[in-house]
């Protein structure tokens, strides 16, 4: 008889901590939602080169490129006018969101030899 009511209680408490998980789960989980409707992908340009130079992304995604060198750059779409962050001195940052579906590369305007492309999915 005593083995029994042990028994219970652990699974009663089993039951009350399952369910204390399941609801904090539940209170993580909008904040989680929110941000993955707009998210946002960070880019470094860092020694002469974006990184990651390729990413791919789903549409609606904010991209934020960071200018980590000391030397200005620029992330220019190379179709000269879907997207262009104008000259990002140290430190400075762009974001586009990139509202429409397929590769979009792009370019350095200040050096021409730097090159990357964002791939855009549904
Ligand atoms: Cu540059």
């Amino acid at each position: 008889m005593r083995r029994i009511i042990l028994l219970m209680t652990v699974a009663a408490l089993v039951v009350v901590g399952t369910l204390l998980a399941v609801s904090m789960a539940g209170a993580h989980k909008h904040p989680t939602a929110k941000s993955q409707k707009h998210p946002t992908r960070t880019l470094l340009i860092k020694n002469f080169s974006f990184k990651p130079a390729n990413i791919t992304i789903k549409r609606g995604t904010k991209v934020r490129w960071i200018n980590k060198d000391s030397t200005a750059h620029t992330a220019t779409a190379n179709n000269g006018r879907s997207f262009d962050s104008g000259r990002l001195g140290k430190g400075q940052s762009y974001t586009h969101t990139f509202k429409s579906v397929g590769k979009k590369p792009y370019h350095c305007k200040i050096h021409p030899d730097m090159r990357a492309s964002v791939l855009v999915k549904r």
